[in-house]
């Protein structure tokens, strides 16, 4: 039997020679030496907490044997941060539409190879082409995952007793002191996401949800701040379960999310029944796309699991548990019809047309709107 270090000097060798019977130059051969290179049987994913159905990854590793480390973040600027850092250790991410717009400028994500990806006519061409538009020409960077908006995420029950007539297909909801006011000793929560709640804040005074003008950022900066002694926090997952438990009755959140806190008051049978609109105003949209990071260590292992997500059944097994519509149209008579029929969850073509995407900012509107989401946060 060989031992490994005379193995390892043989496989160098043979590498070597090859390599020089190829005619190629020393770094292509390198390059390709590592592209052709088999991965070690692991993915290490980097996704939005409450984002898949748990059995999802277990039937990936069963059927490839490749092994799935799998952290959560939520927050863009998390996975952000991390990524504009290097060296992550991620082979798979899930940053959104606006967000992966400047990560491929700051050439953090390498170009797909749609080669790999067997299941990418499953993709809904509609949602492709939404994101192709706004964040990644030629979709060639990233496949839309799930994708979804901020809306109204309440206790029926406890909004009822406070205000019969509350109007809970509004951001007035949150952004009128007067009603908001109301639902304050009963646990109002608002999502940790500067942009997108800046948009909504927009849409509710009636301006562009991507507004940079200095004037529209000050007056939703106003808005935020008369509101801010009735807000108990700002976060963007645990509202899932303070709604869930009944510890929350008001939320700015995401679909899914909030439908899951619904489910999961359903299944504690705790008597707390939830409820999500999106609003009458309109709402904004946001896409989640799975991309792979340019320092990948398993680029193949990423594309086998994004070719094993893109196939319809597993993208209809994700959508009915997390509850957001998908990028994935062969999967849409999988899902079921509490979900694609749900107009919260995948709203009317008249709705679509009042969805706005968040839209990438310009670094320097971006420094602006952090500042002013910590005078905000911190109320002053
Ligand atoms: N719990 C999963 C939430 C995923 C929501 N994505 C939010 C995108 C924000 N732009």
């Amino acid at each position: 039997m060989i031992n490994v270090p005379v193995r390892a000097a043989a496989a160098v060798l043979i590498a070597f020679t090859l390599a020089a019977c190829s005619g190629k130059p020393a770094a292509d051969k390198s390059a390709e030496a590592t592209a052709n290179a088999p991965e070690e049987k692991v993915l290490n994913v980097y996704n939005w907490s409450d984002y898949i159905e748990p059995g999802v990854i277990a039937a990936f590793t069963k059927e490839t044997g490749i092994k799935v480390n799998y952290d959560v973040f939520d927050s863009n600027e998390m996975l952000e941060t991390k990524l504009l850092a290097g060296n992550t250790g991620y082979d798979l991410v899930v940053p959104s539409g606006s967000f992966l717009y400047r990560q491929i400028k700051a050439g953090v994500h390498s170009t797909l190879d749609k080669s790999q990806l067997s299941n990418l006519g499953n993709a809904d061409p509609a949602i492709a082409g939404r994101v192709a538009k706004a964040f990644d020409t030629d979709n060639a960077h990233s496949v839309n995952y799930m994708w979804g908006t901020s809306g109204v995420g309440y206790n029926v029950k406890k909004i009822k007793e406070r205000m019969p007539n509350a109007p809970v297909d509004s951001f007035a909801m949150f952004y009128d002191p007067k009603i908001v006011s109301k639902f304050a000793d009963c646990g109002v929560m608002l999502l940790d996401a500067p942009s997108e709640v800046l948009g909504t804040v927009l849409i509710y005074l009636g301006k562009d949800a991507n507004s940079e003008k200095p004037e529209d950022l000050a007056a939703a900066e106003k808005v935020l701040l008369s509101v801010r002694k009735y807000i108990r926090n700002f976060n963007s997952s645990a509202y899932i379960e303070a709604l869930a438990n009944g510890e929350a009755c008001l939320a700015l959140g995401w679909s899914g999310d909030v439908l899951q806190a619904k489910s999961r008051a359903e299944s504690a049978k705790n008597g707390v029944e939830i409820s999500y609109n999106v609003p009458k105003e309109g709402a904004v949209m946001f896409f989640d796309q799975l991309a792979i990071p340019k320092d990948a260590k398993h680029p193949k292992n990423a594309h086998l699991f994004i070719n094993y997500l893109l196939r319809a059944d597993v993208a209809a097994k994700n959508s009915n548990f997390i509850q957001y519509a998908n990028g994935n149209a062969a999967s849409k008579s999988m899902i079921d019809a509490s979900v694609t029929g749900n107009p919260n969850v995948y709203p009317s073509e008249a709705m679509m047309q009042k969805l706005v995407p968040d839209l990438p900012e310009s670094p320097e509107f971006n420094r602006l709107l952090t500042r002013s989401w910590t005078r905000v946060k911190t109320g002053q």
